[in-house]
This record gives structure tokens, C-alpha cells and sequence, in this order.
């Protein structure tokens, strides 16, 4: 009886391993399929662009978007440009001590394979002298520069403040004076 039960459980074993292995050899296959797309020359795509208007004249606006890189060597984003926006800082939301605060950021690195979200409370680009053709509604064009001279441009959607709780509260604690 013994025996019986060994055998049974070494060809449980055995087909459970097979099992691992197909899902294995099905893996290089649906990768392969995502290298099929060599068109965008720098490998580099910008996506889910919007602009957020200042809350009042004067004040900042903020930009978030989403960028992938599909193959390449990795590279750093330098600078970002927004059509009808005078100056722009990259920024990256931090917490210290408890406190949510900005600091500037000169370069965002990216490499194959791995996608980069400019988001509320995290990494985002701060839009100063903001011209008021820029209306909610609208779309205006966002280029990113990298650090290899590279530039990749979208469209940006321009929404109004106040479209999001979280876009204020992004931009409360920042202390111009610092900047
Ligand atoms: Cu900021």
C-alpha cells in the first residue's frame, strides 16, 4: 500500500513540473512580441499628457504625463518645454518628517522596459509665467529633452484647476521664496 501512495505522489510531482516549464517556454514568446514596434526611432514615448492651469494668475501651473521607453540604452530626462509656458522646473514630491514637501530635480532617469509616471504627489513639472491663451479644453504641445539631446513631443490636454482636490494640495506647500 505503501508504495502505491509514493508512486502516486511522484506523478503529482512530475506533472506539476511539466506544468512550470510550458509556462516557462510561453514567457520569451509574448516579449519578443513587444520588441515588434521599431518606428519610434529613440525608443522613447510620451503619453497621458495634461497640463493643470494655476489656481490664480501668477501662480503655477503643473504638468503630469507618463513616459516609456521601449528599448535602448537607458537615458535621463534633462528638460521639459510646454508650448505657452515661459519656464518650467521638474520637481519631485517628497515626504520629510512627516511633511510633504518639493524639491527641484535636475535629471529623471529611463530605461528600457520601464515606464515613468509624472503624477500627483510625486514627480511633476512646474509651469511658471503661464500665458493665458492656454484654456481649459484645449491641448498644447509638451517636449521632453534627454540628456543625449534627444526630444520627444505630445499632445497635452489643458485642464482648469480644481479638477482634482490633489492638484492644490500638490502645490500648497511650496515655498516660492526657496526657488
Ligand atoms: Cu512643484
Amino acid at each position: 500500500m505503501r508504495k502505491i501512495v509514493l508512486t502516486g505522489l511522484s506523478a503529482l510531482a512530475l506533472s506539476l513540473s511539466a506544468c512550470g516549464q510550458s509556462a516557462d517556454e510561453a514567457a520569451p514568446t509574448a516579449a519578443a512580441s513587444s520588441d515588434a514596434a521599431p518606428q519610434n526611432a529613440p525608443g522613447v514615448s510620451v503619453t497621458d499628457a495634461m497640463i493643470r492651469l494655476p489656481a490664480a494668475p501668477g501662480r503655477p501651473g503643473v504638468a503630469y504625463f507618463t513616459v516609456t521607453q521601449g528599448d535602448g540604452t537607458p537615458k535621463n530626462i534633462a528638460a521639459a518645454y510646454v508650448e505657452g509656458v515661459g519656464r518650467t522646473e521638474m520637481h519631485e514630491t517628497v515626504m520629510e518628517n512627516g511633511v510633504s514637501k518639493m524639491q527641484p530635480v535636475k535629471a529623471v532617469p529611463i530605461e528600457a522596459g520601464k515606464t515613468v509616471q509624472f503624477k500627483a504627489g510625486g514627480l511633476h513639472v512646474m509651469l511658471f509665467d503661464v500665458a493665458d491663451t492656454l484654456k481649459a479644453g484645449e491641448t498644447t504641445e509638451i517636449t521632453l529633452t534627454l540628456d543625449n539631446g534627444d526630444k520627444i513631443s505630445a499632445p497635452a490636454k489643458i485642464e482648469a484647476v480644481g479638477g482634482g482636490m490633489d492638484a492644490s494640495m500638490d502645490h500648497s506647500g511650496h515655498d516660492m521664496s526657496k526657488m
